[in-house]
């Protein structure tokens, strides 16, 4: 069991303190619906260690990233949104709009995104 950061909901989440409309789950991550989706298929996919985002990251947590982005094609698939497309996002930090400081992967798709500049 990952250890709880006090206000972090994303941590609530993980402990089940908080709802969430869970679409994966195991020992490393889990997967649930955004509850403001900016997409058909907007899920998120969070590490169940708190790293508050990317700068935070060391070097042992490169298998555990790479577990998250192998899941978020098995995810893709499972909801139906691998072949047409999708896109995975991290916002780190103010400028970025990040929201929750729990590093989380948006994985959206089900429909056309519209084309970012870069
Ligand atoms: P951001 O990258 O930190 O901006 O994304 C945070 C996301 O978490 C945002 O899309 C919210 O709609 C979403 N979210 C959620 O799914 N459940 C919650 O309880 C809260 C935020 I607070």
């Amino acid at each position: 069991m990952s250890k709880v950061i006090e206000d972090c909901i994303f941590c609530k989440i993980i402990a089940k303190e908080v709802p969430a409309e869970i679409v994966y789950e195991d020992d490393l991550m889990i997967a649930f619906k955004d509850i403001n989706p900016q997409a058909k298929v907007h899920i998120l996919l969070v590490p169940k260690v708190h790293i508050p985002n990317n700068l935070y990251l060391e070097g042992s947590h490169k298998p555990l990233i790479g577990h998250i982005i192998l899941k978020a094609n098995e995810i893709a698939k499972k909801l139906g949104i691998a072949e047409t497309g999708f896109r995975l996002i991290v916002n780190n930090g103010t400028d970025a709009g990040q929201e929750v400081p729990h590093i989380h992967w948006h994985l959206l798709g089900g429909e056309p995104l519209g084309r970012l500049i870069c």
